[in-house]
């Protein structure tokens, strides 16, 4: 792996003619938001783009579903782009083998990177959005108002509204230039954060009533079983880990869903807790603060198998 800066990425792009974009297993609002913008701004630049996407779009990300639709086609094409992940294995891609031609990683989470040919990352931003608005702006790409607002969406849903551990200077400079380009604050919040259906709510009721708290009060959990769901699809539970956050004494928040595909988790660290430990164990791992990974195995032996690997000093 060659760990390589703005500049030699752009120039990688620009040679490149067909170019594949694919982003993480279960893609949150940064890995869709980037994915849309990178797209888009290749595509206004003459290259042939396409995006890899195993599902469809969640309905608060469907704002950008003109240029991001379930796909599972893989072109023929000179360059690969991993967005927002540090590990081949996280790719949104059952065989990951399937894809022969070199792979630039962009990403900001922590990791060594090393299955991929070259890296442009940076675990100090907030964002994998950042980077590709940085990139976009050094090969001279008109960020549309609409990439603008695709991007801004990566900064709010990767910081939680500006509100976690890695929310800094430069995340609130990127967003108020992404709003002077053109995207709208309010929009993009009410489609991320008021999209939620009322089979959403009551599922939320029903993950509310399983909190359970461990170790002092300092780690808490909720679960949601398959059949609190709505039929026939995974509910959107992405929001649901801040409400065992928020609790006075939280440490560490966990949220597990069942679905199809194993046990999704979100777990969240309020203070000095590193949850990326935890979730490099049992999982690919995630940030400092915010983690998410999936595990194939039964719903409580999930738990009990995070909660072994939950441990405070004292
Ligand atoms: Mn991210």
């Amino acid at each position: 792996m060659t760990k390589i800066g703005v500049d030699k990425a752009a120039e990688l792009i620009k040679a490149a003619h067909a170019i594949l974009l694919i982003g993480h297993t279960d893609p949150d609002g940064d890995c869709l938001g980037s994915l849309y913008a990178l797209k888009a701004g290749l595509v206004s630049i003459g290259k042939s783009a396409s995006v890899y996407l195993k599902k469809p779009l969640p309905l608060k990300y469907r704002f950008l579903s003109d240029e991001l639709e379930e796909n599972t086609d893989i072109p023929e094409c000179d360059l690969i782009v991993a967005l927002d992940t540090p590990q081949l294995k996280r790719l949104d891609i059952d065989d990951p083998a399937k894809l022969t031609s070199p792979i630039l990683a962009i990403d900001h989470h922590p990791g060594e990177h090393t299955e991929f040919a070259y890296a442009l990352w940076d675990d100090g931003k907030s964002a994998c959005a950042m980077l590709i608005k940085a990139l976009l702006q050094k090969m001279a790409i008109t960020i549309t108002p609409k990439m603008a607002g695709a991007l801004y969406a990566g900064i709010v849903t990767d910081t939680n509204s500006f509100v976690n551990q890695n929310t800094y200077a430069d995340t609130f400079q990127a967003a108020g230039e992404l709003t002077e380009l053109g995207a709208k604050p309010d929009e993009i919040a009410k489609y991320v954060y008021g999209s939620l259906t009322p089979g959403d709510i009551s599922a939320l009721s029903y993950a509310l009533s399983t909190l359970e708290l461990y170790d002092k009060d300092r780690i808490a959990v909720m679960s949601l079983k398959r059949e609190w769901q709505n039929e026939g699809n995974d509910t959107d539970t992405e929001l649901f880990v801040n409400y065992a956050r928020s609790l006075v004494n939280t440490e560490v928040a966990i949220m597990l869903t069942e679905t199809k595909e194993g046990v999704r988790v979100n777990l969240r660290a309020k203070n000095a807790y590193d949850v990326s430990a935890v979730a490099r164990k049992l999982g690919v791992g995630g940030h400092k603060a915010a983690a998410g990974i999936r595990m194939n195995c039964p719903l409580e032996e999930a738990k009990k198998l995070l909660l072994e690997n939950i441990k405070f000093d004292d």
